[in-house]
């Protein structure tokens, strides 16, 4: 892809865009970058790249192409919605928009795995690449896990591997994308605000398997309808993975243990127990990874290793430790309803909940309902915090109370707990309300209880 001298408009500066400007300057395009932040209040690191702000767009929302000085084309960071004005007259007007990972895969040489799903991508996508990375020294691990793919496009070869995650965000906008073998974990309903009807958020996750041919593999969860049916005409080859069902060709749990069965052979390959990660969901995910891995010719005893070897992410039902008895839980990824049940599944133990966050128009009645006998009291806060506690109130579990902030939440969720009971903050909401991102909720999180430890 010839970029030199190319006019590029960046949309977004954040994660995405720092290295997305990087890129595109290393290429000899002469770019230009908008944010609707105003320059002192984007973060630090975009001083290196000594923008001047006279000629790039800061604290605006550009309306069109002209005001934006007829870029060439334009480059988007995954949380700027297709619908924005700009690009909605820059499409109108024949102007190219990829998104970042179109332009990554453009400008990349190697295998891409990618791996979407509403729940379970970070956590498989690490898995993933705790597999491969015993199999290929050249394996990155990027996408919606936090490693912009961009930021290791330039440079890459043949023989590496990129393990992408891959958010419904990242996949609207793919044109050329194609991985060589990919995964739809599951699909719930999630950021229905962005994608408006159940239809479109399928079709964005269906993206990762569209130009997929008949030589790449198409790794499908049999346990779940909504991508069974919807995957069911594509032409790659299919391999099944499935927690409760025996498949012929495909990957599954048989009496305790994970394997794969293969033209009648049967190969084990870890007890199920021997998995590190907590949660039925998570050895869902496990196979997931398993079969990636098997379809990409990864030997068992590099699988085999990953999977004992790794021990989670952080934010995903993450065990912070333990006070007075009472073991504290951050599962701030947790950010949509069926996310958090799979949290509450996972936990054997008296739950105080602590919930709330952005409203994605999400439906809580499922995950409500699932409290009584298992949650001991709701403390909620952010802006979901009163749709949450009617829905509580429509279940009969009126075991709820608003806080104005999480502090508070942590403060009263500890002064209720008693020895035995996890304190989980696991919100089935965004973010994005009071925080910049589900890392630094689940990272303030993590100080209150370092806090609470302290002053114990
Ligand atoms: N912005 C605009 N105009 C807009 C919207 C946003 O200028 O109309 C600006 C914002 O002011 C901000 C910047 O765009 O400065 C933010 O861009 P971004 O939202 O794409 O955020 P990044 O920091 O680049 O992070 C993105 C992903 N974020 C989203 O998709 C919202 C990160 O996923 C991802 O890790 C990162 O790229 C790496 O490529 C996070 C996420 O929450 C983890 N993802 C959602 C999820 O998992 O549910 C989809």
């Amino acid at each position: 892809m010839n970029l030199k001298d190319k006019s590029v408009l960046v949309v977004g500066l954040a994660t995405t865009g720092i290295p997305l400007v990087e890129v595109l300057r290393d290429l000899g395009a002469n770019v230009t970058v908008t944010d609707t932040k105003s320059l002192t209040d984007l973060s630090e690191p975009i001083c290196a790249l000594k923008l001047e702000p006279s000629k790039n767009y800061f604290g605006i929302q550009l309306k069109t192409i002209e005001d934006a000085g007829d870029p060439d084309f334009i480059v988007l960071s995954p949380g700027v919605p297709l619908s924005i004005p700009l690009i909605v007259d820059a499409r109108k007007k024949g102007v190219e928009v990829l998104g970042e990972i179109e332009l990554a895969y453009r400008l990349t040489k190697g295998k891409i795995i990618g791996i979407t799903g509403t729940n379970g991508k970070t956590t498989t996508t690490a898995l993933t690449g705790e597999i491969f990375k015993r199999h290929s020294t050249k394996t990155h691990v990027v996408g919606n896990i936090g490693v912009p793919m961009i930021s290791k496009a330039l440079g890459s070869t043949d023989d590496d591997y990129f393990i992408v995650e891959l958010s419904s965000f990242q996949l609207e906008s793919i044109k050329e994308f194609k991985a060589v073998a990919g995964t739809i974990l599951n699909i719930t309903p999630d950021h229905l605000n962005r994608h408006k009807t159940m239809e479109r958020y399928i079709d964005c996750k269906l993206k990762i398997f569209n130009r997929q041919g008949t030589e790449d593999f198409g790794i499908i969860n049999l346990d779940d309808p909504i991508s069974l049916k919807a995957t069911g005409n594509l032409k790659h080859k299919k391999i099944f993975f499935s927690r409760k069902q025996m498949v012929d060709h495909g990957v599954m749990v048989d009496k305790g243990r994970i394997v794969i069965k293969n033209e009648g052979q049967t190969h084990s390959v870890i007890e199920k127990n021997e998995l590190q990660i907590l949660g039925e969901h998570n050895v869902e995910n496990a196979l997931a990874a398993t079969a990636l891995a098997w379809a990409m010719g990864v030997n068992i005893e590099n699988i085999r290793e990953g999977l004992r070897n790794f021990k989670g992410v952080a934010h995903r039902i993450e065990v912070l430790g333990e006070l007075n008895g009472i073991t504290f839980i951050n599962d701030s990824k947790g950010t949509n309803p069926d996310a958090s049940i799979k949290a509450i599944e996972a936990v054997d133990a008296p739950i105080i909940l602590i919930a709330g966050g952005m409203d994605k128009n999400s439906d809580y009645d499922q995950w409500t309902s699932l409290f009584q006998g298992r949650v001991r009291k709701v403390l909620l806060f952010g802006e979901t915090a009163e749709i949450i506690e009617k829905s509580c109130h429509k279940n009969d579990f009126y075991e709820t109370e608003i806080h104005s902030n999480l502090d508070d939440a942590v403060k009263k969720g500890y002064s209720l707990g008693e020895e035995g009971d996890v304190v989980m903050l696991s919100p089935a909401s965004a973010s994005w309300d009071m925080y910049t991102s589900y890392e630094v909720r689940g990272d303030h999180f993590r100080s209150l209880f370092e806090s609470l430890k302290e002053e114990a």
